[in-house]
Order: structure tokens, then sequence, then C-alpha cells
């Protein structure tokens, strides 16, 4: 896999929980900027296990030329039981595309890290993963593998933009932080 973004942002990671994993106004103004709609979020729910899980929906819109131009998503989160609250959170998500071409056969796995460094700054990180269901033959994977990461760099490069914009807002005026 590949880290797409590793990187302390002057809040805390309850803060950033909440912009990031909750039906959060930036969530949602993040989305307008990706040009992801139709969004529906499901409310976090503990599973048998004791981890936390919930699923969102929504349609995304794709700028490679070679695809069509949209496609419906799947997003299924996994809040992991060892999270602490304000100090630890590790969720896993699957994003499974839909309507693009060879999509039963891959699905993306990305897992954020948020990790308290103090009251008011924390760690972000995200780990991304193509997951194979079936092999595909290697020319087709390769040009899967190619078109994943180049569309999950510009998505997490222009989420790390936001959020810096997100952190100067929160932090204006905030005299000794
Ligand atoms: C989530 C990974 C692959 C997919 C796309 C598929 C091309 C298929 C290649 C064919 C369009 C929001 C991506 C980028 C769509 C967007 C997904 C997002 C950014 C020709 C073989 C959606 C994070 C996320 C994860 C995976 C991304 C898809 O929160 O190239």
């Amino acid at each position: 896999g590949r880290i797409y973004l590793n990187k302390v942002f002057h809040m805390s990671a309850s803060k950033m929980f909440e912009l990031l994993f909750t039906d959060s106004s930036f969530i949602r103004r993040f989305m307008n900027v990706r040009k992801i709609t139709n969004a529906s979020f499901n409310s976090w729910q503990k599973d048998a296990t004791g981890n936390m899980k919930r699923s969102l929906n929504y349609t995304i819109t794709i700028s490679n030329p070679l695809i069509g131009k949209f496609s419906t998503a799947t997003e299924n989160q996994t809040l992991f039981k060892g999270s602490r609250d304000g100090q630890y959170y590790h969720v896993e998500s699957e994003v499974y595309t839909h309507d693009v071409p060879y999509h039963d056969y891959f699905y993306t796995q990305n897992r954020y890290h948020i990790i308290s460094n103090s009251k008011r700054k924390c760690r972000l990180r995200v780990h991304t993963d193509v997951k194979y269901k079936k092999q595909p033959w290697g020319l087709v994977k390769s040009f899967i593998t190619k078109n994943s990461w180049s569309g999950i760099e510009d998505y997490f490069r222009q989420l790390e933009s936001e959020l810096l914009e997100e952190e100067a807002e929160i932090n204006q005026g905030g005299g000794d932080s």
C-alpha cells in the first residue's frame, strides 16, 4: 500500500474525528468540492465484536475520459474498539465503486489513524491499498492500479488542503494555540 497523508494538524484528535467521520458540514462541503453527490450517511452502530460500523452511499464524478462520468459507490467504515475517545482513532474504510469497468475485481481500503499529540494537535495518517477480490489479467490489473492511485492521490491532496483551511479557521484568534 501507500501512505497518502501523514501530517500534524493544529486541532484536537476529537475535532479531526468529528470533521471526517460524522455528518459534518466540513465533509459535506468537501464532497461538494469533489462533486460527490447523493450522499447518505448511516450512523455509527456497535457490532457483535464491539467495533463500531457505519456505511455511506454516494455518487462520484470521474474526470478520467476512459471511464463513464459517474459511478455509485458504497463506503463501509469500521471504527476499531481499540480507539480511545480524544486520544486515538483507527478507522478502516472499504470503498466499492459499483459502475466502473472491472468493478467486481477490486475495492479500495483506506486506513485512517488519528493520534492525539497534545490538547490542540493531532496527527492524521492515511494508508491506502487497492485490494483484489479476484485476479484479473496482468494488463487489466496494472490499468486498475494506475487509475486508482491517481484518483486517490488527487483526493487526499485536496483533503489535506481543505483540512489546512479548516485548521486556520479553527485557530484564528485562538491566542496561545
Ligand atoms: C472515498 C479508487 C478507484 C476509483 C476510480 C476507478 C477507476 C477504475 C479504473 C478502470 C474512479 C471517496 C476512485 C478514484 C474513485 C473515488 C474513490 C474515493 C476517492 C478503468 C479499470 C471516494 C475515498 C475514495 C477511495 C477510492 C477512490 C476510487 O472516501 O479511479
